[in-house]
C-alpha cells in the first residue's frame, strides 16, 4: 500500500456512506440489466416471468469500473477537474449505461429513458435486447470514445485524446487480460510523448481482477515487486490499491486517488510554470480486487467472486434450478435498492447530488463527443504545390514529397489552434513527406544525443515503430474532436486490419446516433509500394490492404489511387476537409512521370474516373479501352498504348484511369458509384476492357460484377509474385508489364484475330530480351527505363 494511505482515510463519515450508496446504486442497476426484464425496484418478490429469456452480458469487470466511477466522481467536484472515462474491458457497458444514467447524463440523451421506475425499467429491458442497446461501452453509450470489444487500444487511446489538451485528465482502465495484447504491451509508451506542459494527462489504472474469461492473467500471478518494477520499467510512478471490504477500500482508494491527483497536479505544475523539461514519472495505479466483486460467492457449490467463472453471467439455468431464482434475489436485494431509489423509482437527490454537474459529468464531457469541438481544418490552397506540366510525362516528380509540403503548410496553418498531427511508424521520411517534419518537429520526450534531429518536446509529427500506436493515437485524438494524417508503408499497414475494422465499425454506428456529431476523417497514405519495393522486394509487397477496408459500408470508406503528384494533392485537400469517413490514398514516392496539369487533376479527381483524350485515338468509338488504377499500372498501360501504336496503327484505344476506386462500383451500392449511363459512355458495350490494377485483380472483377460489359473486363494486378528485382521485371512477374499489356489488348480485339500468333511471338521476344539483360546487367533495359511519353 502506497504511504499516503491511511488506516482511516479521507472520507468523512457521510461521503463514505453516500460515496457507497452510489456504488451499489450501479451495481444494483448493472446486475438489473444483465438479469431483469420487469420488477425494476424489487417491489415485490422475483419470478421468473421478472427475468430475461436470454441472459446476456458480463458482470465481472464492471463492479470495478462502477467503484472506479464513483472516486472520480467525487475527484472531479473536488478539484473541479475536466476528466473522461475510457474502459479496456468493454464489456463492462452495464456500469458505464447505470453511472451515466444515475448521474442524469443518460436521460438527457434518452429522454425515454426516465429517473423513476419506467425508466429503469427500460434501462433493464433495453440492454442486450433485439433492437436495444449492445452489452458493450458502444458509440451509443455517452461519455464513451471506446468501444472495447477489442481488446488491447485502451490506453493508447487515451494517450490520443490527451494530446494537444492540456486540461484534460484521461482516467484509463486497463484490463488484466487486456493488458497482455500486444497492442496494450507498447500502450504505456506513450509517456515518452506525453508533454506535461501542452499536454493533458493519462491516468492508468490497471484492473488487476486477477482473470480473463477462463484464466488467471499474468500480470496477477507474478510477484507484486516484479509488476512495480514493470510499470517503473515503463517510466511510471506504480501505485496500489488492494483489498475487497468496501469501505475500507473507499477510504483507501480516497487516499490513492488524492495522492495520484496531487502528483500530476505537481506535474504539471513544474513543467507549466516552473519550466521543468524532463520527462516525468506520471502515476498509475495498480488496482487489485475481486473480479465479480460484491456478486454471488458460490454458485452450485463452486466458487464465483474472485474467479474467473464470474466473468460473464455468474449464473444462468433460473428456469431449470429453482435455487439460482433465489440467488438473484438474494444478490439484488443485497444492494438495498428501497434505500436508493424513492417510491416513483428516481435515485435519491442525497445520493444523485454527489455527481458532478453539466458538462463535467463524464458521460457529458464534450471531448467524448469530439465533434461538438471539432474546428475546420485550415488548408490552405494546395494548387500553390502543383507540379508544373510541360509536357506530358516528361519531368519526374516524387508525388508523395510534393504532399509533404502541403502538409506542411497544413500543419503551419494549423499552429495557433494545435489540433493537427502527422502520424507514422518510422516512416514519415521514408515515405518522402519529411517537409512536413523540421518546422513542426517530431514529438520526443525521452532522452536526446547530439546525433538525434528534428526532436522536441513540442513536436507534432507522431513516430513510433508501432503500427497499433499510430493508429490508436490518431484515433483518439480524432474521436476528441481534432485532425490527423497516418503514413504508412503499404504492406505494414496490415497491422491495423483489425482496428480500422473497429474504427469503421464505431464510424458507422455514429451516423444513427443524433447526438453524436461528426468528427474529422481518418486519413491514411500508403506508400512504399508493391511495384516499388526496390530495397526490401517480396516480405514488402501486399497491396490488400485495399481488399480489406473495401468489405467495409460504402457510406464509410473512400479510396484513392492517385496516378501523379497533382491529382494525388487534389485527393489529400478532398480527404483533410472531410467527415467521418476512412480516407485511403494509395500513392508512390518514387520518382514518377507526372501526367496531369493541376486543373485537370481536379477535374479528374472529381469525376473520379474519366477519359484521358490525350492518350487515346478512338475518336468515340473504340476497339478496345485499356483502363488503369495506380501510378505504376497508369504508366505500363499509357507504355503498351505506344507499343499498340506500331503493332496495331489502326487499333482504337480508349485509355481510361480511374483515381477513385469506388466510382466503378454501382451507383446503388456506393455514393461515389458512376450512374450506369456514364459508365456504359466510358466502357460501351462489347468493348473489350484491358485494366491494369494497382493491387490484387480480383477486386476490380468484385467492383465491376453487376456492371454491364463486365463480361469483357479483362485485368491484370499483383498475383503475389515478388522479391528484389528492377522495377519493371516486378511488372514482367505479375503480367502487368506493357508488353503483356499491348499483347492482351490484340488478343482481346476479334478483328485483330490474325495477328495474335504474330503478337504472341513479339511478346515472348520482347520478354526473353529483358531477361536476359535484366539478369547481365541488373539494371532495367533503358528504353524502358528511361522511357517517356512520345511528344506530338
Ligand atoms: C483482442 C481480443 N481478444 C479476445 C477477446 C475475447 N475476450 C473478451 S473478454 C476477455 C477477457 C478479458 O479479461 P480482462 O482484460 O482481464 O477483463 P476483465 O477481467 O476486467 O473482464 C477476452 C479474452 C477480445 N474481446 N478481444
Ligand atoms: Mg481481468
Amino acid at each position: 500500500m502506497s504511504d499516503a494511505v491511511t488506516s482511516k482515510g479521507p472520507l468523512n463519515p457521510e461521503q463514505l456512506a453516500k460515496m457507497n450508496a452510489y456504488w451499489r446504486a450501479a451495481n444494483y442497476l448493472s446486475v438489473g440489466q444483465i438479469y431483469l426484464k420487469d420488477n425494476p425496484l424489487m417491489e415485490r418478490p422475483l419470478t421468473l416471468e421478472d427475468v430475461k429469456p436470454r441472459l446476456l452480458g458480463h458482470w465481472g469487470t464492471t463492479p470495478g469500473l462502477n467503484f472506479l466511477y464513483v472516486h472520480w466522481n467525487r475527484l472531479i467536484r473536488e478539484r473541479d477537474l475536466n476528466m473522461m472515462y475510457i474502459i479496456g474491458p468493454g464489456h463492462g457497458g452495464p456500469g458505464l449505461v447505470a453511472n451515466t444514467y444515475l448521474e442524469g447524463s443518460y436521460t438527457e440523451v434518452y429522454p425515454h429513458i426516465e429517473q423513476n421506475r419506467d425508466g429503469i425499467k427500460r434501462l433493464f429491458r433495453q440492454f442486450s435486447w433485439p433492437y436495444g442497446i449492445p452489452s458493450h461501452v458502444a458509440p451509443e453509450t455517452p461519455g464513451s470514445i471506446h468501444e472495447g470489444g477489442e481488446l488491447g487500444y485502451s490506453l493508447v487511446h487515451a494517450y490520443g485524446a490527451a494530446f494537444d489538451n492540456p486540461n484534460l485528465i484521461v482516467a484509463c482502465v486497463v484490463g488484466d487480460g487486456e493488458a497482455e495484447t500486444g497492442p496494450l504491451a507498447t500502450s504505456w509508451h506513450g509517456n515518452k510523448f506525453l508533454n506535461p506542459a501542452t499536454d493533458g494527462a493519462v491516468l492508468p489504472i490497471l484492473h488487476l481482477n486477477g482473470y480473463k474469461i477462463a484464466n488467471p492473467t499474468v500480470l496477477a500471478r507474478i510477484p507484486h515487486a516484479e509488476l512495480e518494477s514493470l510499470m517503473r520499467g515503463y517510466g511510471y510512478e506504480p501505485f496500489t490499491l488492494e483489498g475487497d471490504d468496501p469501505e475500507t477500500m473507499h477510504q483507501q482508494a480516497a487516499a490513492v486517488f488524492d495522492a495520484m491527483l496531487d502528483r500530476i497536479a505537481a506535474i504539471q505544475k513544474a513543467a507549466r510554470e516552473d519550466g521543468r523539461t524532463e520527462r516525468p514519472a506520471w502515476p498509475m495505479l495498480i488496482m487489485r480486487t475481486p473480479k465479480g466483486w460484491t456478486g454471488p460467492k458460490f454458485v452450485d457449490g463452486k466458487p464465483v467472486e474472485n474467479t474467473w467463472r464470474a466473468h460473464q453471467v455468474p449464473f444462468s439455468e433460473l428456469r431449470e434450478k429453482p435455487d439460482h431464482l433465489r440467488l438473484l434475489e438474494e444478490w439484488m436485494r443485497s444492494y438495498k435498492p428501497e434505500e436508493l431509489f424513492d417510491e416513483k423509482g428516481a435515485f435519491r437527490a442525497e445520493f444523485a447530488d454527489i455527481a458532478p454537474k453539466g458538462r463535467r459529468r463524464m458521460g457529458m464531457n464534450a471531448h467524448a463527443n469530439g465533434g461538438l469541438l471539432l474546428q475546420p481544418l485550415k488548408v490552405p490552397n494546395f494548387r500553390e504545390f502543383a507540379v508544373k506540366i510541360e509536357g506530358r510525362g516528361q519531368a519526374d516528380a516524387e508525388s508523395t514529397r510534393i504532399l509533404g509540403r502541403l502538409l506542411n503548410a497544413v500543419m503551419n496553418a494549423n499552429k495557433e489552434q494545435k489540433n493537427f498531427r502527422v502520424f507514422g511508424p518510422d516512416e514519415t521520411a521514408s515515405n518522402r513527406l519529411g517537409d512536413v517534419i523540421p518546422d513542426a518537429g517530431k514529438a520526443w520526450m525521452a532522452e536526446t544525443l547530439p546525433v538525434d534531429e528534428n526532436l522536441s518536446q513540442t513536436g507534432r509529427v507522431m513516430e513510433i515503430l508501432s503500427e497499433h500506436m499510430c493508429q490508436g493515437w490518431l484515433e483518439g485524438y480524432l474521436l476528441t474532436g481534432r485532425h490527423g494524417f497516418f503514413s504508412c508503408y503499404e504492406a505494414f499497414i496490415h497491422i491495423i486490419d483489425s482496428m480500422v475494422n473497429q474504427h469503421a465499425k464505431w464510424l458507422k454506428v455514429t451516423r444513427t446516433i443524433p447526438w453524436r456529431k461528426p468528427i474529422a476523417s481518418l486519413n491514411y497514405l500508403l506508400s512504399s509500394l508493391v511495384w516499388r519495393q526496390d530495397h526490401n522486394g517480396f516480405s514488402h509487397q501486399d497491396p490488400g490492404f485495399i481488399d480489406h477496408l473495401l468489405n467495409k459500408k460504402a457510406d464509410v470508406v473512400r479510396i484513392y489511387l492517385p496516378p501523379d503528384a497533382n491529382t494525388l494533392l487534389s485527393v489529400a485537400d478532398h480527404c483533410l476537409r472531410s467527415k467521418n469517413y476512412i480516407n485511403l490514398i494509395v500513392a508512390g514516392k518514387q520518382p514518377a512521370p507526372q501526367w496531369l496539369s493541376i486543373d485537370e487533376a481536379v477535374a479528374h479527381c472529381t469525376t473520379g474516373l474519366g477519359v484521358w483524350k490525350w492518350a487515346s485515338n478512338d475518336e468515340g468509338s473504340p476497339d478496345v479501352v485499356m483502363a488503369c488504377c495506380g501510378d505504376v499500372p497508369t504508366m505500363e498501360t499509357l507504355a503498351a498504348v505506344v507499343l499498340l501504336r506500331s503493332l496495331a496503327p489502326d487499333l482504337k484505344v480508349r485509355v481510361v484511369n480511374v483515381v477513385d476506386l469506388m466510382a466503378l462500383e454501382p451507383a446503388s451500392e456506393h455514393p461515389h458509384g458512376l450512374a450506369d449511363e456514364d459508365y456504359d459512355r466510358i466502357f460501351p458495350a462489347k468493348t473489350p476492357v484491358v485494366f491494369a490494377f494497382h493491387g490484387y485483380p480480383w477486386l476490380i472483377h468484385r467492383l465491376t460484377y453487376r456492371r454491364h460489359n463486365h463480361d469483357n473486363m479483362h485485368v491484370r494486378g499483383y498475383k503475389e509474385e515478388g522479391t528484389t528485382t528492377t522495377p519493371f521485371d516486378m511488372c514482367v512477374l505479375n503480367n502487368i508489364d506493357r508488353f503483356q499489356l499491348a499483347l492482351d489488348a490484340i488478343k482481346r480485339v476479334p478483328r485483330l484475330a490474325a495477328q495474335a500468333d504474330a503478337a504472341e511471338q513479339w511478346y515472348s521476344e520482347s520478354i526473353q530480351r529483358h531477361k536476359l539483360y535484366v539478369a547481365e546487367n541488373g539494371d532495367d533495359l533503358p528504353e524502358i527505363r528511361d522511357w517517356r511519353w512520345p511528344q506530338s
